[in-house]
């Protein structure tokens, strides 16, 4: 009964307050069984079960879609990534070497960064993330003795922990034809930029008379 009704039941005689939340009572049932009013508590559970059903589900697809924006984006990026001449460089990506130097222990992730991990407590500086694929010219002995300039390629990665009075780490990997992936040579150049002297399968491409004929570990 609506608070009006109750409001008036006060100064009404109980027989009639009886008759009169009878009558309200039979025609809400009526109301209910044609379908005009929906019982209360029944109706507001089943709508609120769907609806948070239906919630769960969009929430759900929500998730599966951002999952799968993110591989797409990631793809994309990879397909746009150069990975050299006949993406020689691509099954490398991630895979890590390292050498023992002094006090350090440097290491060469391809196409991802280079670090100097301390010896002594283990704590690792980034000397560079990678940026891109790029050419040097060094000077090599031929097999007659003579001096000759050789192009190589290089593996740049830069933008690394911040030298203290100096620049951002940087490195420059320079690739060998090798059997294996191996650090050969590390070395600072100048304060905070490095070089490694890296041989690897993938500097092979090309033949031995572009002077990527697999260099042997005592040529250094
Ligand atoms: C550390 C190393 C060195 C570098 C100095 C610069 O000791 O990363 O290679 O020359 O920092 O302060």
């Amino acid at each position: 009964m609506t608070p009006a009704v109750y409001k008036l039941a006060a100064y009404l005689p109980p027989s009639l307050v009886n008759f009169i939340e009878e009558k309200v009572f039979s025609l809400r049932s009526l109301l209910e069984s044609n379908g005009i009013l929906t019982k209360p508590e029944e109706g507001d559970a089943s709508e609120s079960k769907a609806v948070n059903e239906a919630r769960d589900a969009l929430t759900s697809a929500e998730d599966t879609l951002r999952e799968l924006k993110d591989k797409l984006r990631d793809q994309r990026a990879d397909l746009e990534q150069d990975y050299g001449t006949a993406s020689i460089f691509r099954a490398l990506k991630g895979q890590c070497i390292s050498k023992d130097a002094g006090e350090y222990t440097y290491e060469h992730c391809f196409l991802e960064g280079t670090k100097q991990i301390q010896k002594k407590g283990g704590s690792s500086m980034s000397m560079g993330k990678y940026v891109r694929i790029g050419t040097t010219t060094v000077e090599e002995l031929n097999e007659a003795g003579d001096v000759v300039s050789v192009e190589k390629v290089t593996l740049e990665y830069d933008r690394g922990q911040h030298c203290w009075n100096g620049p951002n780490r940087s490195t420059k990997v320079v690739l060998e034809c090798g059997e294996e992936n191996q650090i050969l040579k590390t070395a600072e150049d100048d304060k905070c930029v490095y070089s490694m002297l890296v041989t690897t399968p993938a500097a092979c491409l090309g033949g031995e008379e572009n002077g990527n004929a697999p260099r042997s570990k005592d040529e250094l």
